[in-house]
């Protein structure tokens, strides 16, 4: 079996201590970060720089020691290679022409030319290989289709799936054409990932939450089996972490409903509710909520304790329930590294 720790939890093993590693662990509470940002220029021209963006993947791992590197993107880099313009207003975050109607998305590019646009982010993966710890995971990453979509659709993000659900009700032929249009590019994104160094995939539905009942089912749970399903076609060993955010009760049984090896809790649970719902079946990753990072203290300590005891008797890679946010302290980052490995 393999001696990285991440891919034994993600085999299924339970380990004495879990892994570590943090959504968004590149980013802007790092200082280095902050520094080779304002080298690369905007956000999107550090994502494209191959050398810049493995450089802000190494950092965390330097200063912390992760179990694991993710690879620096976003999750809007695959709709803009299939044509609408992105671009990010200062202090405002991600913006996008939107796609619409039954002839935007029949303008889209063809899935296969995404590799002219997305080229540099295989090329940062291929450096990563090169330069991580041998006992470092390199984790690649895509937005599922629904999360894609909904910012396709509203040319923006947080809060945002209204024009989605509109679209859906009102125009369906449209939507399940956009998501299977998705869908595809992001079989032949993720396969070049994997191509190139990726060991594991995460597949991030930030939105699925708003996704309820038969919706959930086909918009959440059917495209991300389809991926999933292509992928382990081709690599059968390749492990698969989904994160359908907030799904409530639609965390139940979404591993085996989409063959992921392992399903990523955000804070809407608790830790002990998912490692009797959740992990029964298989690995779970998360869930200390992300203000933490910023508050430390004692209150950190008691809860990644608390996280790491409920989860103790299965598979779990430790991570945060969300992303860390931009005003987090990187010493409590430590902090909550440090209770995880001497508990
Ligand atoms: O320079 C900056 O700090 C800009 C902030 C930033 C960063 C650091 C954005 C803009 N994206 C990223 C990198 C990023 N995004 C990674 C890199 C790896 C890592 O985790 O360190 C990953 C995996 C993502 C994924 C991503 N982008 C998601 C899914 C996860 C989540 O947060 O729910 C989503 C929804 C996005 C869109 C996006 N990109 C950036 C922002 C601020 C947003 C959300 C905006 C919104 O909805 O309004």
């Amino acid at each position: 079996m393999s001696q990285k720790t991440i891919l034994r939890a993600l085999a299924g093993e339970t380990l004495p201590t879990p892994p570590i590693w943090m959504m968004r662990q590149a980013g802007r509470y790092l200082p280095e970060y902050r520094a080779t940002r304002a080298q690369a220029g905007d956000f999107l021209s550090l994502c494209y720089n191959s050398e810049l963006a493995a450089e802000v993947t190494l950092q965390p791992i330097r200063r912390f020691g992760f179990d694991a590197a993710i690879l620096f993107a976003d999750i809007l880099l695959l709709p803009q290679a299939l044509g609408p313009k992105l671009w990010f207003e200062t202090g405002e975050g991600p913006r996008m022409e939107t796609t619409t109607t039954a002839a935007e998305v029949a303008a889209l590019r063809p899935a296969e030319a995404i590799h002219d646009t997305l080229h540099p982010i295989y090329e940062t993966l291929r450096i990563l290989k090169r330069e991580l710890p041998s006992e470092t995971t390199l984790i690649g990453f895509a937005g599922a289709p629904w999360t894609v979509a909904t910012y396709m659709i509203a040319g923006r993000g947080k809060e945002e799936q209204a024009g989605a659900h509109r679209l859906k009700t009102e125009d369906r032929a449209t939507f399940e054409t956009l998501i299977d249009k998705i869908t595809e590019a992001t079989i032949l994104y993720l396969s070049a990932q994997v191509e190139a160094g990726a060991e594991v995939i995460k597949l991030f539905d930030s939105w699925a939450g708003s996704l309820k009942g038969q919706d959930f089912t086909d918009f959440a749970v059917k495209p991300t089996a389809r991926i999933i399903a292509a992928l382990k076609e081709r690599y059968p060993s390749l492990p698969i972490i989904a994160f359908p955010r907030e799904a409530g009760d639609g965390y139940i049984g979404f591993a085996a409903a989409t063959g992921a090896d392992c399903v990523a809790i955000d804070n809407s649970v608790s830790p002990d509710w998912a490692a009797a719902n959740v992990q029964t079946t298989g690995c779970v990753q998360g869930n200390l909520a992300p203000h933490h990072m910023v508050t430390g203290g004692e209150d950190l300590i008691r809860e990644t304790r608390a996280v790491v005891e409920a989860f103790r008797k299965g598979p779990h890679i430790f991570n945060l329930g969300h992303g860390i946010t931009p005003d987090a302290d990187p010493a409590n980052v430590q902090l909550m590294i440090d209770t995880v490995r001497q508990g």
